[in-house]
């Protein structure tokens, strides 16, 4: 009988427990990779092996081994770290990495181009200020997301609470990560199972994210992930309880229709003290029913799909041991962050500054590392590659602003750019197809001139780009997404709702710098003449029968195209 299992299941199944070869591996002076194998258990341990794709066609002219280095992603829930961290994590990016930082579209910092014998190092560094990057990757449970404003209520304190609880209770058992990088001891024996109660030795089918969310802000982009909260209020302000979504996802492969990204449903509402059951319930339905012979089919989304939410719920809810509640009602208005200042009733304010694209790189970074050195407050990751320096009391407000303000990190006035998140693709990111972090800054300075003649420099217009259609900024939910086709090639897509809700439909395809520009000038155009009060531009472009409305899930390849190009020509 042929074995049809995908050859990650295997890997895992082998791994004892996420162990591979890695510790011997790491002693391998020979070369800066790692086996194939473990390039996949890594992951599960917060890492990837990656090369420059700069210096590919160099290294291969000179026959030598391509420039091997690793990505480390932390494990940071909710995003929030303390100056002392903060303070590490920039030393071990300037000794260990090629001195810049990430800020990542879930919350949490990557460090890129470390080699092989600094990642000890690294991870003994973060370790010693307890931060770890334990199941930042691999089929598990990822960095859990939340709406990083902080103290701006009990509900969103209650919601981080909630974020710091199901991150906990999912994270992988295994001893392997403080054994293999940390030194740690060895169960006796070395063969004895550790107890995996949750993800069993093979642990999930596929990645697995989830995200807390406080309305009206859809900062988290709730729509976007497998598992999702939000915060229901009552009267007093207080949290009644959670309505749970499930099955959102973006990533899909150009050119087949059977992947899709898909927004979340709603599967019912859960008391407080339910939702760490309910989220238990949902892993390990999915644990169970995923497929774990298709890789590109094994998410959440597609297993709702397949078997219904119906018969989702009802299991999750058998697990549980819980009745879920019908949804309650809720509104969202955005996505994105909030800039500048924000003061909590504690005398104490919040000043959310712009990362570009999320790349802390010179000025920048010391200027961060200059703020930790005398802030007592914390600094808050944002789930759209920003940062909070949060909690400052009044007398240190003018100075954090002042070296925020001296290194470009307060919001600029161009309405595009505040809305704007770029993937890293090249030259570290082995998927990509195009340039996103790279190219987006020249896009927008092109498209911002064009926004400019309209007299829609300062209008809040979603805009994100991609490197590959994996969709790791979240581009079907933005107003504009491009995505990577090919070296300087983009697929364009239009007409998602400014709060999230609601994904966009493929307009142009295959489109560089010239097309892009020119293909959004007479669009936005029309929205600036045409456009009814307050209607955000993913409305007007539906409106304007720029584009179909996208529903859900499979339907987001149906409708393409057409009824945009006769708008467009007019
Ligand atoms: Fe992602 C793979 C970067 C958020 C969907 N993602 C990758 C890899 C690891 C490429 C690889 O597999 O070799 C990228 C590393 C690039 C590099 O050089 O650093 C990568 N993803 C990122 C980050 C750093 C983008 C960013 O610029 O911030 C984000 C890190 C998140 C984190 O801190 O945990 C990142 N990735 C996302 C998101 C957005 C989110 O989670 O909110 C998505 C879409 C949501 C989703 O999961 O559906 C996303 N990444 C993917 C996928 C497609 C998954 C799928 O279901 O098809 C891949 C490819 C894969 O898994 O096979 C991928
Ligand atoms: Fe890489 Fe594609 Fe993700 Fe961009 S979207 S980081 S190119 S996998």
């Amino acid at each position: 009988m042929t074995d049809e299992l995908s050859r990650n299941e295997h890997i895992k199944d082998a791994s004892n427990f996420l162990r591979g070869t890695l510790a011997e591996g790491l002693q391998d002076e020979v070369t800066g990779a790692i086996t194939e194998d473990d390039q996949q258990l890594i992951k599960f341990h917060g890492m990837y092996l990656q090369d420059d794709r700069d210096l590919r066609p160099e290294r291969a002219r000179k026959k030598m081994e391509k420039a091997f280095a690793f990505m480390i992603r932390v494990r940071i829930p909710g995003g929030v770290v303390t100056p002392q961290q903060w303070l590490a994590l920039d030393q071990v990016a300037r000794d260990y990495a090629n001195n810049t930082m990430r800020l990542t579209t879930r919350q949490t910092v990557q460090l890129h181009g470390i080699i092989k014998s600094n990642l000890k190092p690294t991870l003994k560094a973060m370790d010693a200020v307890v931060l770890s990057t334990i199941a930042a990757c691999g089929d598990v449970n990822r960095n859990v997301m939340c709406n990083p404003n902080p103290f701006q209520s009990r509900a969103h304190a209650a919601a981080q609470d909630l974020a710091k609880v199901v991150s906990d209770h999912l994270l992988p058992a295994t001893p392997a990560y403080r054994e293999i990088w940390l030194d740690g001891e060895k169960i006796a024996g070395g063969e004895q199972e550790p107890d995996e109660p949750i993800y069993g030795k093979t642990y999930l089918p596929r990645k697995f994210k989830v995200v807390v969310a406080v309305p009206p802000s859809n900062d988290v982009d709730i729509f976007a992930h497998d598992l999702g909260y939000i915060a229901i209020l009552d009267k007093k302000g207080e949290v009644s309880g959670w309505n749970v979504t499930v099955g959102g996802g973006m990533g899909m492969t150009h050119g087949e229709k059977d992947t899709y990204p898909r927004t979340a449903d709603l599967m019912g509402f859960c008391k407080t003290q339910d939702a760490v059951k309910i989220a238990e319930a949902v892993v390990t339905v999915q644990r169970d029913w995923g497929d774990r012979k298709v890789r590109k089919h094994a998410r959440l989304k597609y297993t709702i799909e397949d078997r219904g939410l119906d018969a989702f719920r009802a299991e999750v809810e058998r697990r549980a041991g819980v009745k879920l509640g019908a949804p309650k009602p809720f509104k969202f208005t955005s996505t994105g962050d909030r800039y500048g200042w924000s003061q909590g009733d504690d005398g104490r304010g919040h000043l959310t500054l712009f990362v570009q694209s999320g790349r802390l790189i010179g000025r920048q970074m010391d200027a961060l590392r200059e703020i930790a050195r005398f802030h007592d407050g914390d600094f808050r990751i944002t789930p759209n590659q920003h940062i909070i320096v949060a909690n400052v009391p009044t007398e240190k407000q003018n100075e954090v602003e002042r070296i925020a303000r001296e290194v470009g990190l307060l919001a600029p006035w161009s309405g595009l750019r505040r809305n704007s998140m770029a993937c890293v693709a090249l030259p570290t990111c082995g998927l990509a197809l195009a340039e996103s972090e790279r190219y987006l800054p020249d896009l927008m300075t092109a498209l911002d001139e064009r926004l400019g003649a309209h007299g829609l420099s300062a209008d809040d217009i979603v805009i994100r780009m991609t490197g590959c259609p994996n969709g790791c900024a979240r581009p079907y939910l933005a107003e504009i997404g491009l995505v990577g086709k090919g070296p300087g090639r983009y697929n364009l897509y239009l007409g998602a709702a400014h709060d999230g809700s609601r994904l966009s439909k493929l307009y142009a395809e295959d489109v560089d710098h010239a097309g892009i520009v020119s293909t959004l000038d007479p669009i936005f155009k029309a929205y600036a003449a045409e456009r009814e009060t307050g209607e955000h531009f993913g409305e007007f472009v539906i409106r304007a029968g720029v584009v179909a409305k996208t529903g859900n899930g499979a339907d987001f390849h149906a409708n393409i195209g057409p009824k945009a190009n006769r708008v467009a020509a007019e």
